[in-house]
């Protein structure tokens, strides 16, 4: 049997078990502030929530009437460098996420250190706003830090699981109060050539170190150290119609049945929503998979929407035209969802888009990606145009929305 007290840890450099205990060779000393009881008081330091900055005719007004937030994910170099983006980001959004400034990289950059300011900064922003703030992401098997893959690799499975716990109460202790949802696991499924490690989950230092009882176990520390935050699991490549995503989807069904039957504290399902032209949407598919999400009593998120126009053709008008297309025969199937609670796109600045980054996204007509709401000029775009409609001709579950916020 393993040794629960650590002690096969005693050789790890930075993981002995007298460190691990006392929290200090990891860097992590168990937050004076975390593990609160329920209803302990907010993190300080914030602000007070602002008057809201959007505009009467922004995406998130479109979205306020149905029951819904709309925001969008803000990378800190532009934010901290453009008013104009600022401005655009004030006047469209309800809801903010950080792209990288809460993720384990840039948080925990050496061991005993932390680093919260630009973070803080975004939500500072979003507070004086108004605008209400996601979490990302607690636990992804991709940025670590270069310290933490080889302490995970030697780490036994206590040792591992009270590191996951002073990180998640670090950060989601730093925050409790002001985050609206955290994505607790981010891409904990395979995709297509991925190798199944059990009930769809992927290869990941986490289940390396824990084994498969690591996703209840950080949806637990979440609700232990800020009962207000929603835990949601945030997955990718479940949107679309191809076969293995259906595969995909069927998995994720599953498992979100088992972790409700067990008890697991799972708020929500997040589905990324990185659309790619070169896979159909099907709508039936979809309607059915967010039905029986719903159906289970979880809330559902659009928490990284954009589209990759690879497939569509160079020219700019007829692209804008088909990427608006592709746009709204999905949030039509989304936004008839009751369950479904916001949208946020990934950024909203056209120039700023990963895609443009990525080996396997980039066009091959070299031209940069037209994915995001608003264009260089930050003026708004056919797809801003077609994501408005689509917020104010869907149904209107306002009330379901609410009601399941509260829950
Ligand atoms: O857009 C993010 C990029 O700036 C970061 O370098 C990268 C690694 O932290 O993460 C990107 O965001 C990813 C998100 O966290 C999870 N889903 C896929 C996103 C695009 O790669």
């Amino acid at each position: 049997m393993e040794d629960r007290d650590g002690g096969s840890g005693t050789d790890m450099p930075g993981l002995s078990r007298r460190a691990v205990l006392a929290g200090a060779a990891c860097g992590l000393a168990r937050p004076a502030s975390a593990a609160p009881s329920a209803g302990a008081a907010p993190a300080a330091g914030f602000g007070p929530l602002g008057r809201p900055s959007w505009s009467a005719d922004s995406l998130q007004a479109a979205a306020a009437a149905k029951g819904l937030l709309y925001g969008c994910e803000v990378p800190f170099h532009r934010f901290d460098t453009s008013p104009p983006y600022r401005q655009a980001v004030a006047r469209e959004c309800g809801l903010l996420v950080c792209g990288t400034e809460m993720k384990m990289e840039e948080v925990l950059p050496a061991p005993g250190r932390t680093d919260f300011a630009r973070g803080d900064a975004i939500l500072r922003f979003a507070r004086a706003n108004g605008q209400r703030m996601r979490g990302h992401t607690l636990v992804w098997h991709a940025a670590l830090p270069p310290w933490v893959g080889p302490l995970l690799a030697r780490a036994n499975a206590v040792q591992a699981e009270d590191f996951m716990r002073r990180w998640i109460e670090t950060v989601a202790g730093h925050y409790r109060g002001q985050i609206v949802a955290w994505d607790v696991v981010n891409e904990i499924f395979g995709n297509e050539s991925d190798p199944d490690r059990g009930g769809g989950l992927r290869d990941s230092p986490w289940l390396a170190a824990i084994g498969p009882g690591y996703v209840d176990l950080a949806f637990r520390i979440l609700r232990e150290t800020d009962p207000a935050a929603a835990g949601t699991w945030n997955e990718d490549a479940v949107e679309q119609g191809a076969p293995w995503m259906e595969a995909k989807r069927t998995k994720v069904l599953r498992r979100l049945s088992a972790m409700r039957a067990r008890g697991v504290p799972i708020k929500r399902f997040g589905l990324q929503s990185h659309l790619t032209s070169t896979v159909p949407i099907d709508q039936g598919q979809l309607r059915r998979f967010l039905a029986e999400i719903g159906a289970m009593g979880l809330g559902i998120e659009i928490t990284e929407f954009d589209i990759d126009d690879r497939a569509f053709p160079s020219d700019v008008p007829t692209r804008d035209r088909m990427v608006a297309d592709f746009a709204r025969r999905y949030l039509d199937v989304v936004l008839a969802e009751p369950a479904t609670l916001d949208i946020v796109s990934w950024d909203i600045y056209d120039p700023d888009t990963w895609l443009n980054d990525h080996p396997f996204r980039k066009r091959p007509d070299g031209l940069p990606q037209r994915a995001l709401p608003l264009d260089a000029r930050f003026q708004r775009k056919p797809v801003w145009h077609a994501m408005q409609r689509a917020f104010r001709e869907a149904p209107d579950h306002a009330a379901a929305r609410d009601k399941l916020r509260r829950a």
